[in-house]
């Protein structure tokens, strides 16, 4: 009886001893995963971006940046997001680049390779919103990067 009541006691102390410990790695682990998911450095980031993505933005009613510098013959990369209060889109034209329409929030992504140099118009397609400022101008240039060199 008195061994078996021992046993008993030692498990409850274990228990107690326990518990408060995997509260706290468990609060550690969401601590963690909180600022690990938390609102990444890109946010709100336009422009060229370290992995060579270009953001643009759109608003209520322009494009961020509204010119876009890219080289000739190289593929390039855009993701349009919508930070306005309405529906947009990103239309090229002579790229044949069409986002579709954006919800408020939303993104999405175009890849095109430009075979020709000069300036080249950016537009939101959305009725009035060009006419209201949302246009914005696709420049492309000659590469600076020599195309025999190491690459
Ligand atoms: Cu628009």
């Amino acid at each position: 009886m008195g061994e078996a009541h021992r046993q008993l006691r030692r498990r409850v102390t274990a228990a107690r001893t326990i518990w408060p410990a995997l509260v706290a790695v468990s609060a550690l682990v969401i601590i963690i995963l909180a600022g690990a998911c938390g609102g990444g450095p890109e946010t709100g980031a336009t422009g060229r971006q370290p992995d060579g993505v270009y953001i643009i933005a759109g608003t209520e009613f322009s494009f961020i940046p509204d010119t876009l510098t890219l080289p000739v013959n190289q593929e390039a990369v855009i993701m349009f997001r919508n930070r306005g209060t309405v529906d947009h889109d990103l239309v090229v034209e002579e790229f044949g680049i069409a986002t579709g329409t954006i919800r408020i929030g939303g993104e999405r992504t175009v890849r095109f390779t430009p075979r020709q140099t000069g300036d080249f118009d950016l537009i939101c397609s959305i009725p009035g919103h060009g006419e209201a400022g949302m246009v914005g101008t696709i420049r492309v240039v000659e590469a600076t990067e020599n195309p025999s060199g190491r690459g």
